[in-house]
C-alpha cells in the first residue's frame, strides 16, 4: 500500500471499498483493484449463517478481520457494529484492532445490539454517550495511523438530516477522523444534501457513503458530491451466494458437475490466488533450476 489508510483516505478523488468476509474475498478485491476492503458484519454474519444483530463476539469479527488482513496488502476496513459494548469495550477493541494492524473501524451510533440498517427498529445512542465512545477509542489507539470513522444512523433511524448533521459535528469535535454517512433511500439525494451541507461547515472530515440501496449511482458522480470513499458493503456475499446455490441446484439436477465446468474457477486459478506454486519443498518446484551436479 501507498501510504497510510489515513493519507488515502484524505488524499484527492474517492476510494472504492469493498466488502468481504474472509481472506480469499479479501483477496479478490484486491486482485479487483479496489482500494481496500470492507469486512463487513453483514458478510461476515451471513458467512456463519447468523442473523447480523450483534450476535457474533467482537473475537468472531475480529477473527474474520485478521484473516483479511493477512491474505491482503491493502487496508482493511472492519465494522464493529455499535462496539460491542459499553466504553471499556470500546477501549479495549481498538486495542485489539490496532494490535492486529487493522487499518480503521467503523463504529455506529445505534444502541448495542444493533440491528442491520436495512431492517426497522432502530434505537440510537444519545448523541453525547457516542461522542464519549468516539473519544475513547481515539484516547485508545496507540499510534498515529489508527483511523476511526463514525457512523451515521440518523437517516436510517428516521431522526433526519438535521440530526445527522449536528452528530457529525459533535462527533468530529469528540476525534472522529472521518465520518459515515448512511442511507437506504433509492437514490443518493440524501447524500448529496449531507454533503453539500457538511462542506458548508468548513470542516475539512471525509465522508464514507454505503450505496446499496442508491446502487444506480457512480463512484465517481458520489465522488463529485464530495464523498471520499464509497464502500460495496455485501456485494461479494450477495454475488457468490447465489453463484453457489446456482451451481450446487445444476449438479444436484444433472447428476454431475459438466454443465457448470465452464463457469467454475479453475483448479490452476484457485492455485494461483493461494499460492500452491510457493509451497517450498514440493516437488518439481518450478522456481529454481536444481543444480546440474546432483542430478
Ligand atoms: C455491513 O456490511 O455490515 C454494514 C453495511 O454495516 S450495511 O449492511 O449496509 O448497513
Ligand atoms: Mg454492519
Amino acid at each position: 500500500m501507498d501510504g497510510t489508510f489515513r493519507k488515502l483516505l484524505g488524499g484527492p478523488g474517492y476510494l472504492r471499498v469493498m466488502g468481504a468476509h474472509d481472506g480469499l474475498t479479501a483477496a479478490l478485491a484486491e486482485n479487483a483493484g479496489f482500494d481496500a476492503v470492507w469486512a463487513g458484519g453483514l458478510g461476515i454474519s451471513s458467512s456463519f449463517r447468523v442473523a447480523d444483530a450483534g450476535l457474533l463476539t467482537m473475537t468472531e469479527f475480529l477473527n474474520a478481520a485478521v484473516q483479511m488482513r493477512a491474505a491482503c496488502r491493502f487496508p482493511v476496513i472492519a465494522d464493529v457494529d455499535a462496539g460491542f459494548g459499553d466504553i471499556n469495550v470500546v477501549r479495549r477493541m481498538v486495542q485489539l484492532y490496532e494490535a492486529a494492524r487493522i487499518d480503521a473501524i467503523c463504529i455506529e451510533d445505534k444502541q448495542y445490539p444493533k440491528r442491520n440498517s436495512f431492517r426497522d427498529g432502530h434505537l440510537m445512542e444519545a448523541p453525547g454517550a457516542f461522542a464519549q465512545k468516539i473519544a475513547v477509542a481515539k484516547a485508545a489507539q496507540r499510534g498515529p495511523d489508527f483511523v476511526v470513522i463514525a457512523r451515521l444512523e440518523s437517516l436510517i433511524a428516521g431522526a433526519g438530516m438535521d440530526d445527522a448533521l449536528s452528530r457529525a459535528e459533535l462527533y468530529h469535535d469528540a476525534g472522529a477522523d472521518a465520518v459515515l454517512i448512511h442511507s437506504r433511500a433509492s437514490h443518493a439525494g440524501e447524500i448529496r444534501e449531507f454533503c453539500d451541507r457538511w462542506q458548508r461547515t468548513g470542516r475539512d472530515v471525509p465522508v464514507l457513503c454505503v450505496p446499496t440501496t442508491y446502487a444506480n449511482v457512480t463512484a465517481r458522480e458520489l465522488g463529485e458530491m464530495g464523498i471520499s470513499a464509497i464502500i460495496y458493503a455485501n456485494q461479494a456475499i450477495r454475488a457468490s451466494t447465489k453463484a453457489v446455490s446456482e451451481t450446487l441446484a445444476s449438479i444436484a439436477k444433472h447428476d454431475s458437475s459438466s454443465e457448470v465446468e465452464s463457469s467454475l474457477a479453475t483448479l490452476g486459478e484457485m492455485f494461483q490466488l493461494i499460492g500452491m506454486n510457493d509451497v517450498l519443498g514440493d516437488a518439481p518446484w518450478q522456481g529454481v533450476p536444481e543444480p546440474a551436479n546432483e542430478r
